[in-house]
């Protein structure tokens, strides 16, 4: 009787570890993008408020001229809305002579964006050296150049389209590299999703700055997240 039973546990226990890599593999399978877009491994169980598209780059891209040139160009829906958004208006932005004027004045520079203030952005060859930069936990919202709202008809919701064409090889030329995007949750309780840090740090102290980083902080929406390569020959 002993015997039986423990032989009935242990078809018990492989069937149990079967079952389990049925599931693990199952989730691997789902986690490749069908469009070849961005990767949501993980997020899917999960209700977010806020649904996060990268539309550009792509998986496998090469992309850009002499390291710069090339876009991240999002699709954000904020279920709440724009308030909940913390969108504070429309952006034209850029460097230099670009910065903070009309007719769409936002500002320009590294860290929280002044028009989308929970979306970070990171890159994982982000330099160190230039002003502004500290690496790949740098946030590079506040360097997208063009912010718009391009729908409003889910009751409530609100969808935004956030653009970026990078002016200078801050990520590198000739580099395997990781764009990593998400929205920051409501940190400080005031109903409003706006606490996107300057950088994002290193919580688990594994020497890269990724999705286990920026959940560490507490997100409002998925991670999405592609790997693409950035060209650096000239044009
Ligand atoms: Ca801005
Ligand atoms: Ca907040
Ligand atoms: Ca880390």
């Amino acid at each position: 009787m002993t015997i039986h039973r423990s032989r009935t546990t242990a078809v018990l226990a492989v069937t149990a570890s079967a079952l389990a890599v049925t599931a693990l593999t199952g989730l691997t399978a789902a986690s490749a993008s069908p469009d070849g877009h961005g990767d949501r491994a993980g997020d899917r169980s999960k209700h977010r408020a806020v649904t996060v598209d990268i539309e550009s780059p792509s998986n496998g891209d090469d992309a850009g001229v002499g390291g710069a040139g090339w876009f991240v160009d999002l699709d954000l829906e904020y279920e709440g809305g724009l308030a909940e958004a913390g969108f504070t208006g429309l952006q034209l932005t850029g460097p230099a002579g670009h910065n903070n004027v009309p007719p769409f004045p936002g500002t320009f520079s590294t860290g929280k964006d002044d028009r989308l203030p929970g979306l970070v952005v990171l890159v994982s060859t982000t330099n160190a050296t230039l002003p502004g930069f500290s690496g790949p936990g740098t946030n590079l919202a506040n360097l997208f150049n063009l912010t718009g709202v391009t729908d409003r008809s889910d009751d409530g919701s609100a969808e935004i389209w956030d653009t970026w064409i990078v002016g200078a090889p801050i990520a590198g030329k000739d580099v395997d590299t990781v764009l990593t995007v998400a929205v920051v949750d409501d940190l400080n309780h005031n109903g409003v999703y706006d606490d996107a840090p300057p950088v994002v740090p290193d919580a688990d102290g594994d020497g890269d700055v990724d999705r286990h980083d920026l959940e560490a902080l507490g997100l409002a929406s998925n991670v999405e997240r592609v790997h693409f390569r950035i060209n650096g020959a000239p044009a």
